[in-house]
This record gives C-alpha cells, sequence and structure tokens, in this order.
C-alpha cells in the first residue's frame, strides 16, 4: 500500500483549533490620537490584511467567523486611527474577521441603529458564515487587546470603562459603544429598531431588547474593558432625539414590527479597500 504521504491531491494538513486564551497579547496598550496617521501608512503596517478588511489566522482555525460593522458618515480622520489600532489587536486574538464601514450616504439626519442593521445583512450577502457581529463606533478604541472581540452566549457589551466616563460605567443598563451579538441572539431581538434618527436612545432600545428576550448583558472585567474615545463635537445632522425619552417606554410594543425584518435600504456602492469594504447606503430620511 502507498505511504500516506504519498497520497495525491491538495489536502493541507487541518490547523487545530484557536485557543480560548491567544498567546500574543500584549494587554494594556498606549493608545493616542496625536500623530498624524496616513492611510498608507496605515496599510503598510497591515500587509496580512486581505482586500476588503478581511483577516484568517494563519495557525489555527477560529470558532466564529466576526463581522465587524461600524455606522459612519464623514469620520475619514477617525477611521484611520480605528484601522490602525485595531487590525493589530484583532489579529493578535486570532479572529477570522471583516470590517465594513457602513457609510450613510446624503446629509439627513443620521440613524446609527438602521446602519447597524444594514451592515448585518450586507456583511451576510458578502459572507454567509458570519456568526458574530461587533458593532463599533468608529471613534472607540480599545485599551487592553485581553477585550476580546467575540461572541458569547449572551449578548457583549465591551465599551464599558471610557475615558470619557471617567473609566466608569455610565449607568447599568448601559449599551452603547462597541457591543457584540451572535446571528441568533441578533435575530431573536429582531436586530436593531430603524426609527431612532439623530443622536440616542438607539442603545437603550437595544439593552430593552435584550432584556425583554431573557437575555443578560455580558461585560468584561473593568480594568479591561477600557476604551478611548477620540474627542469630536457633535456632527451635523445628528442632533439629539427629542424623542428618544418617550420611544425607550414603547420598545416592547415597538421591537415586534421595527427591526432587521422591516428594515428598508438601497446599496449606493459596495467598496472594497484594502483595509475595509466600505458600503454607501440610502436609509431615507426621518417621516
Ligand atoms: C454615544 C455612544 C454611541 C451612540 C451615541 C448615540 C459612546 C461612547 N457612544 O456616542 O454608541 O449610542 O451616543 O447615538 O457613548 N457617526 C458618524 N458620523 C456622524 C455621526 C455619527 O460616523 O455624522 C457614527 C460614528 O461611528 C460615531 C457614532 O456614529 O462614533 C456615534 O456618534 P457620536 O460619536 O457622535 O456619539 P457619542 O460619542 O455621543
Ligand atoms: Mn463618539
Amino acid at each position: 500500500p502507498e505511504a500516506p504521504s504519498a497520497r495525491p491531491g491538495p489536502t493541507a494538513p487541518a490547523l487545530p483549533p484557536c485557543p480560548d486564551s491567544p498567546p500574543g497579547l500584549v494587554g494594556r496598550l498606549l493608545i493616542e490620537f496625536t500623530s498624524p496617521m496616513p492611510l498608507e501608512r496605515v496599510q503598510r503596517e497591515n500587509p496580512g490584511v486581505l482586500l476588503g478588511g478581511r483577516y484568517v489566522p494563519p495557525d489555527c482555525t477560529p470558532a466564529q467567523t466576526v463581522a465587524v460593522i461600524i455606522p459612519f458618515r464623514h469620520r475619514e480622520h477617525h477611521l484611520r486611527y480605528w484601522l490602525h489600532y485595531l487590525h493589530p489587536i484583532l489579529r493578535r486574538q486570532r479572529l477570522r474577521y471583516g470590517v465594513y464601514v457602513i457609510n450613510q450616504h446624503g446629509e439627513d439626519t443620521f440613524n446609527r441603529a438602521k446602519l447597524l442593521n444594514v451592515g448585518f445583512l450586507e456583511a451576510l450577502k458578502e459572507d454567509a458564515t458570519y456568526d458574530c457581529f461587533i458593532f463599533s463606533d468608529v471613534d472607540l478604541v480599545p485599551m487592553d487587546d485581553r477585550n476580546l472581540y467575540r461572541c458569547g452566549d449572551q449578548p457583549r457589551h465591551f465599551a464599558i470603562a471610557m475615558d470619557k466616563f471617567g473609566f466608569r460605567l455610565p449607568y447599568a443598563g448601559y449599551f452603547g459603544g462597541v457591543s457584540g451579538l451572535s446571528k441568533a441572539q441578533f435575530l431573536r431581538i429582531n436586530g436593531f429598531p430603524n426609527e431612532y434618527w439623530g443622536w440616542g436612545g438607539e442603545d437603550d432600545d437595544i439593552f430593552n431588547r435584550i432584556s425583554l428576550t431573557g437575555m443578560k448583558i455580558s461585560r468584561p472585567d473593568i480594568r479591561i474593558g477600557r476604551y478611548r474615545m477620540i474627542k469630536h463635537d457633535r456632527d451635523k445632522h445628528n442632533e439629539p432625539n427629542p424623542q428618544r425619552f418617550t420611544k425607550i417606554q414603547n420598545t416592547k410594543l415597538t421591537m415586534k414590527r421595527d427591526g432587521i425584518g422591516s428594515v428598508r435600504y438601497q446599496v449606493l456602492e459596495v467598496s472594497r479597500q484594502p483595509l475595509f469594504t466600505n458600503i454607501t447606503v440610502d436609509i431615507g430620511r426621518p417621516p
């Protein structure tokens, strides 16, 4: 009989599963936003990242495939810092991942949660194997790479100790900034609300959806879930939404009809950049 090594065919040896605690993490990181960050430099620093901002660990097989979804408009300067810091972190965390920037077309009122719904659907159109979704503001960078960007058996809140809140959780039901849900968890809450136009409230509505379906938020240790937010003024066309206080009282009624099952939008452009996939989308305007 033939020796196994002489067998024909391209079957490479299967890689071992990626370890639960990735080796090579460095822990606390120095994060600053003062030196300029040209995109060419960020590309040069990340040769292992594939077109569209995809990455696959070379030495092990991850349990999940992670889509990182960023709501976006006119924050190119923040995005460069985000890419500079996050790609090396996600790589050290041994994730199989893709980065999706969901760019709201036009100058109508911004709608963060609706953009995140679009990101969920469009990422799955690109790769049906995504089973974990991390939703991140473009201006938030973790200060510790032990804050693992992956999903668990409960929805996860990552950005719990932000510099702008004195490195404390501002309130128990806070779910803003960076969060993560498995595909099943996301579908169970009918995704995110589409009807929060302008700043605020959408993160509390998402928290309500999670509680109302009987799930619990999981969070990292307060010493690990530390973040820096790039300082910024409130953007144009993202004024505080005056309806937010009444809307978050009604999640129980609205979540059944308003969510991933009812989102309407038009994709205008998908472009695969070296470090991310940009999806420009028309999500309409407030009624
Ligand atoms: C807080 C929350 C955020 C969200 C928001 C209310 C933190 C750290 N984050 O952020 O998760 O709940 O309140 O809606 O507490 N964006 C653009 N262009 C725009 C406007 C917004 O790209 O013109 C994106 C961008 O990714 C930004 C995110 O939306 O990081 C949230 O907007 P923000 O940074 O202005 O709001 P902020 O810092 O108060
Ligand atoms: Mn911000």
